[in-house]
């Protein structure tokens, strides 16, 4: 299947840099995956920026994510000696323990600083990964309030930000970084899926086809139950997207199958969770 898509838009660069010139002046990388492709959502450019910082790994949008398999996921991570935790952010209690960890983390840091240079500094955090993964929403969450904007696209963040998230704590926000090329098909299918990369670039029914081919093969009871398909066996793709908008009634007014709406709505219902909690990657 050729989907084509314009993988490397100009703000990427900006993204880049900015992570580049301030990687010195942090102490700590919190880096986002989303933990429904943790795969995926590994940069190896920014493996590149930021190797030799001790560095936590957040697997975002856990609530979205099948949990057997985010725990596949901690568990490969602990065997990598990385120090890997699921997260959701919409959750508060999850959040206070999480700003509890860093914090504490932040003291360990800050004791390890006093001793060398006899300073009590403020410890300074890097937040990265992909774009749409949720960093300004973590930053907000931790910090009690919204001083980062978020927004349920891509590229919302598009300069640095430091907010404060506690008297001596702060954390960089930065606009989220894709792959400088389109190397692997697969992963960038995958980003598309969760909604990493604009929507307005991708042609929607042939991703839709695309997710459909790989959710068939790891959760079909889901699509099947929610579209109320059946017989579904040895169909590909875009037979299963026609029979989706013929059994909702999302018909065209020449009769044929709304695909648009249909691929649009699928998505949709993937990225909110409406599809149940899925992860499209084992370690
Ligand atoms: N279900 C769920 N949604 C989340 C979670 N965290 C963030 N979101 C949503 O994800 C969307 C994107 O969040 P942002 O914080 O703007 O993402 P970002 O990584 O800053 O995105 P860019 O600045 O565009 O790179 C928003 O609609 C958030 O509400 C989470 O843990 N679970
Ligand atoms: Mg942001």
């Amino acid at each position: 299947m050729a989907l084509r898509i314009h993988w490397y838009p100009g703000h990427m660069s900006k993204a880049k840099r900015i992570i580049k010139e301030n990687i010195r002046l942090v102490d700590l990388i919190i880096e986002l995956r989303d933990a429904r492709i943790p795969g995926s959502s590994i940069n190896p450019e920014f493996e590149q920026l930021c190797r030799n910082k001790e560095r936590i790994v957040l697997l975002a949008k856990s609530d979205l994510a099948d949990p057997t398999v985010t725990q596949e996921w901690l568990d490969f991570f602990e065997t990598q000696k990385i120090r890997g935790l699921a997260i959701n952010c919409l959750d508060s209690t999850e959040m206070n323990q999480l700003k509890k960890s860093i914090i504490k983390l932040a003291e360990q840091k800050q004791r390890i600083i006093k001793e060398r240079k006899g300073i009590r500094k403020t410890i300074r955090a890097m937040v990265v990964g992909i774009p749409n993964v949720g960093k300004s929403t973590l930053i907000n969450r931790l910090a009690g309030s919204a001083k980062a904007r978020t927004e349920d696209r891509p590229g919302v963040t598009r300069g640095k930000q430091w907010v404060r998230v506690h008297h001596f704590i702060e954390l960089l926000d930065t606009p989220g970084l894709l792959w400088p090329k389109a190397e692997d098909h697969n992963a960038m299918l995958k980003l598309a899926f969760v909604g990493s990369i604009r929507d307005e670039i991708i042609d929607l029914v042939e991703l839709a086809y695309a997710f459909l081919d790989v959710i068939m093969d790891r959760y079909p009871q889901p699509v099947v139950m929610r579209y109320k398909l059946d017989n579904t066996g040895g169909l590909r793709g875009y037979e299963i997207l026609e029979a989706i908008c013929i059994n909702q009634g999302w018909i065209r007014s020449g009769g044929t199958p709304d695909l648009e709406r249909g691929a649009r709505q699928l998505l949709n219902d993937f990225r909110s969770g409406k599809l149940g909690r899925i992860t499209l990657e084992t370690p």
